[in-house]
């Protein structure tokens, strides 16, 4: 394959109408992970990807490998016999807003550990994807981390990095040199500006840029939300500006840009064009619910890059 993305997966239980949490009587069950929804973004591109990780034996862990393996993705996970698959509740207090409650301490995933990587198969990948979120579940997960690291750099892959900050998981403090440190070995950053200046110090985005690459990846991406992105490659410098859809749900529109990034990269495309399929692929990301559920395939992006409604009605 041409894709391997780490990190944890967690069922998904989200409010199925606005209100409190504790009034609202039924929830929609589903599944996230800020690696598995690059991985699916990928996989609806026409990239052969697999998502590694490790599940509770339980019903959400057979929900998210079933889901994976429906959407074209690749399952490499071991099953974890004495803990479960992490769990995220999702309430939405009121219109367009929501917040995440985490139950994933001393899930399965969080015991991810060096020994259950399968490292033939980051040997066999152009790309090992992997994100914060990993080094913030603890010391076996960021030593798995590594490690898929050190996999990835024997066979030749390159590394890309998404910061994907979570500041339920850890404090600025403690997570600015863990990713320091993941960027420095990483060919591919990619960062939204407050993660940018948490890893840099900078404030301006081109500036951010220049520093993460200073730092030792051959290739920044800035992620600016509703002002597009910025990439610098090799001294490049290209701005793109976002694509105006109607947006229901943001969440997961960074996975899915990642993951159009990475698939021009595989083709070898310029950085305009890699930044701008990003771009089409983030932004319709977020024209319906769910964090991966919208991800655009080639004909979406093709419709909206063409000036046309990137949904098909
Ligand atoms: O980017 C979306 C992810 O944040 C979501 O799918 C769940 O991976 C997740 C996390 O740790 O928040």
């Amino acid at each position: 394959m041409s894709v391997v993305a780490l990190g944890e997966s967690l069922g998904l239980l989200v409010a199925s109408r606005i209100g409190r949490l504790e009034l609202v009587p039924t929830m929609d069950l589903g599944f996230g992970g800020a690696e598995s929804n690059v991985a699916i973004g990928l996989a609806r591109l026409g990239v052969p990807t697999t998502w590694m990780g490790r599940l509770g034996d339980d019903a959400l862990g057979r929900l998210i490998e079933r889901q994976l393996r429906a959407e074209g993705v690749g399952v490499a996970t071991t099953l974890d016999p004495a803990a479960p698959t992490a769990l995220m509740l999702k309430e939405r207090p009121a219109a367009g807003a929501s917040s995440v409650v985490y139950y994933r301490a001393g899930s399965a995933g969080s015991r991810l550990a060096p020994e259950h990587l399968d490292l033939a198969a980051i040997g066999e990948a152009r790309i090992l994807h992997v994100t914060g979120i990993t080094a913030a579940l603890g010391e076996a997960p960021r030593a798995a981390l590594d490690a898929a690291i050190d996999a990835a750099h024997a066979a030749g892959a390159l590394v890309s990095f998404d910061v994907n900050h979570r500041s339920r998981l850890w404090s600025h403090a403690v997570a600015a040199p863990e990713y320091r440190a993941i960027a420095a070995r990483a060919d591919v950053v990619f960062a939204g500006e407050d993660e940018a200046e948490l890893l840099t110090g900078e404030r301006e985005p081109e500036a951010q840029a220049r520093a993460l690459v200073a730092l030792g990846a051959a290739q920044a991406v800035v992620k600016l939300g509703a002002d597009g992105a910025l990439g610098l490659v090799d001294g490049e410098l290209v701005r793109q500006a976002a694509f105006p859809v109607h947006a229901v749900d943001t969440v997961g529109a960074g996975d899915a840009f990642v993951a159009g990034y990475l698939a021009e990269l595989l083709e070898g495309a310029p950085l305009a064009e890699r930044l701008r399929t990003a771009a089409a692929c983030g932004a319709v990301a977020c024209t319906a619910p769910g964090d991966w559920e919208a991800a655009p395939d080639r004909a979406a992006i093709a419709r909206l890059l063409g000036g046309g409604d990137p949904v098909q009605r």
